[in-house]
């Protein structure tokens, strides 16, 4: 079973408000069903990238400041949304059973922020032969009233809970780059690449790169960070980009 994501930045223009990137998105959408041919399980996570990350720092919403107001929660979730359907389009034209699960209507952050994520519907679609597709969102917060929640966090969590075998983070870098901007195949250590990982350069309230390693470091199952042009390739078995384990 994988875990994919397929990063907002890869398949937006993060820098304009609400602007897909159309061709990313189809080259992603190909490559998905093309690997989909191996009846292999796989759940998607898209991030938010130009849709939800501009409205989520208009209204000062990151994943530990939230918002009581309504107007706010459903201004990021509708922009979340936009891009879902956006996503739900190109796979349903290529004739895969992807439908969406949204993580504001099923997940929760308890008063110490961390976070709650029923899994038996993302169980049974899978079970009956869909592709749930999940992304970043808002979600309801004890104590702060929403908060959002990054499609790395979700990632993580169904790794987690479904016993994923592989994960992949399809980013717009070819993998994690090193002072020379070459790919460091394998991660094992945090402290290894701490001092290399900056932080993301566009509008990004969930953290960048750094977030993202230490996240699936804690994981069981090995994940793989890689391009565009490695989606491929990972969903037939290899391990472009760089490997964290
Ligand atoms: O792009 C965040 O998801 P991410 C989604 O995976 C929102 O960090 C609503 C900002």
């Amino acid at each position: 079973m994988i875990v994919l994501k397929l990063g907002g930045s890869v398949i937006t223009e993060k820098d304009r408000p609400e602007t897909l990137d159309g061709d990313a998105l189809e080259r992603a959408a190909d490559a998905i069903a093309t690997a989909l041919a191996d009846e292999e399980d796989l759940v998607i996570v898209h991030g938010g990238g130009s849709f939800g990350h501009h409205n989520a720092s208009e209204h000062g919403v990151t994943t530990t400041e939230g918002t009581h107001e309504a107007g706010a929660v459903m201004d990021i979730h509708g922009a979340m949304g936009t891009l879902n359907r956006f996503v739900l389009a190109r796979l349903h034209d290529r004739d895969l059973e992807a439908v969406s699960v949204h993580p504001l209507s099923t997940a929760a952050r308890d008063a110490d922020g961390d976070l709650e994520l029923p899994t038996s519907q993302v169980r049974t679609l899978l079970e009956e032969g869909f592709v749930p597709v999940l992304h970043g969102d808002v979600i309801a917060h004890a104590g702060a009233g929403a908060t959002i929640v990054s499609g790395d966090e979700l990632v993580a969590e169904l790794a987690r809970q479904l016993g994923a075998d592989r994960i992949g983070l399809c980013s717009t870098v070819p993998g994690v780059l090193d002072e020379s901007d070459a790919v460091i195949e394998r991660i094992t250590a945090y402290e290894d690449v701490e001092s290399v990982l900056g932080e993301s350069d566009a509008t990004d309230v969930t953290g960048g790169m750094a977030a993202k390693v230490r996240a699936l470091l804690e994981l069981e199952a090995e994940a793989s960070i890689f391009g565009l042009e490695g989606l491929e390739p990972f969903l037939a078995g290899e391990n472009p980009g760089t490997t964290i384990e």
